[in-house]
């Protein structure tokens, strides 16, 4: 075959990876497969609020363009904060590759200081480790170095830039490797989630990173109820590859099902060492993959069980504003929080009702005043939430999401809306919007 049309087939595999509908996403699924069509090795992963990282390909190499460079984002309807990330996402977009694959990555700084990149996990030759003065010179503002590797593992790797404060605003993303010869048991749905923790004080934007104690803890740079749920099959089997690359450890609990942790931050974990858990501590700079089979219909929370990582800086909300909880009752409470809801501009802010008594009771109030629900603000609605009971929001904070296991008229009908959203999404692109 000639070199072109070698590089024709090449392209177009990359424009199907590119622009290909994920299998799950397809509609068509629950039609019998075509014996004719080879069966795919395995679904992309999908990085709920997070883009793929797209690449060229120069011959086999494929080639990624990396920018690291300040971004603002909306962590929670009523917070946005000015992170460090690459391409205009925090974290980072992901990178997917086969295993096998050579790549080139450009990284470029327009960051304001120097920066660096280490491919964490990922067995590479020492000059591009990607850490400064040891291993080259750091990467200067303004410019660009090149890594060049073959990755000839699989599995959950990520990228970071190796410098602490920066790890802690924002600077790292994953680094999927698929495997050459497909995992078994094969997999219908493949997520992954980036665990941050943020020190942001009331009415600032700019993240402390030299700080210790941590009042925004975020899902792919999202708190709850931004997060966006994961929508799955019924039926189907589920594989969540956790990534942690902050100052906490963190306990990730699946509600309703039992799951077996199936990878490290090392590659595919041999079967024999896998045993039934709900939950899994995803330590500092590991990664955890975790299987199980949707069994039962429902929205089922996943989230980190360390408390304080369970609710949101509610002091953003309050800013500047008294909200007097010692001495108040259900009617009065109701009223400040409505009044909150006009301020802020979030469409509808409740709590669930207190007792009469409530104040007198010593240790009130606990909870009561932080279950807000924003079912319809900005970031909070979309296709994935499509569905779900009246008021679902106010019970979602931190690091937390969920995994919807809905059976087939539901989950075609969200896939369907995702599809319509892509579609407009696309047009208002073409249009310039
Ligand atoms: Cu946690």
């Amino acid at each position: 075959m000639s070199n072109t049309r070698r590089n024709f087939f090449q392209n177009a595999a990359a424009l199907a990876t590119l622009f290909g509908l994920p299998s799950h996403l397809s509609a068509e699924k629950t039609a019998p497969r075509k014996t004719t069509e080879p069966p795919r090795p395995h679904v992309p992963v999908l990085t709920p609020d997070v883009p793929d990282l797209p690449f060229t390909l120069d011959g086999a190499t494929k080639v990624f363009h990396l920018r690291a460079k300040p971004v603002k984002r909306k962590i929670a309807p009523f917070k946005t904060i000015d992170a460090w990330g690459y391409n205009g996402s925090c974290p980072g977009p992901t990178i997917q590759v086969t295993q096998g694959d050579r790549v080139r990555i450009h990284v470029e700084n327009a960051l304001p200081e120097s920066t660096s990149m280490h491919w964490h996990g990922l067995e590479v030759p020492i000059e591009q480790d990607g850490v400064p003065f040891v291993s080259q010179k750091p990467i200067a503002p303004g410019e660009t170095f090149t890594y060049e590797f073959t990755v000839h593992q699989e599995g959950t790797f990520f990228y970071h830039a190796h410098s602490a404060m920066q790890e802690m605003i924002g600077l790292l993303g994953l680094f999927i490797a698929h495997p050459q010869t497909p995992y078994a048991p094969r997999a219908d749905h493949d997520f992954a989630i980036v665990l941050q923790e943020w020190a942001i004080l009331p009415n600032n934007s700019v993240p402390n990173t030299a700080s210790m104690e941590f009042n925004w803890l975020t899902f792919n740079g999202l708190s709850a109820p931004a997060t966006t749920p994961l929508v799955v099959r019924l039926g189907s089997r589920v594989r969540l590859r956790f990534v942690n690359l902050g100052m906490d450890h963190h306990p990730i609990h699946l509600h309703g099902h039992q799951f077996v942790i199936t990878g490290t931050e090392g590659g595919r974990a041999p079967e024999s060492t896998w045993y039934p858990s709900n939950t899994v501590l995803v330590g500092v700079a590991q990664a955890k993959v975790v299987e199980f089979e949707a069994k039962y219909p429902g929205d089922w929370m996943i989230h980190c069980h360390l408390p304080h990582h369970m609710m949101n800086s509610m002091m953003d909300l309050l800013a500047g504003r008294q909200i007097q909880t010692a001495d108040t009752t259900g009617a009065r409470a109701m009223s400040q929080m409505a009044a909150l809801s006009r301020d802020i501009g979030v469409p509808h802010v409740m709590h669930s009702p207190v007792a009469e008594n409530a104040s007198s009771v010593p240790g009130f109030p606990q909870d009561a005043f932080m279950e807000m629900a924003m079912d319809d603000a900005d970031g909070v609605s979309k296709p994935e939430t499509h569905g779900l009971p009246a008021n679902w929001s106010a019970g979602m904070m931190g690091m937390m999401t969920m995994v919807r296991v809905l059976p087939d008229a539901q989950y075609n009908e969200i896939q369907s809306l995702i599809r319509d959203r892509a579609t407009s999404k696309a047009e208002d692109h073409h249009h310039g919007r």
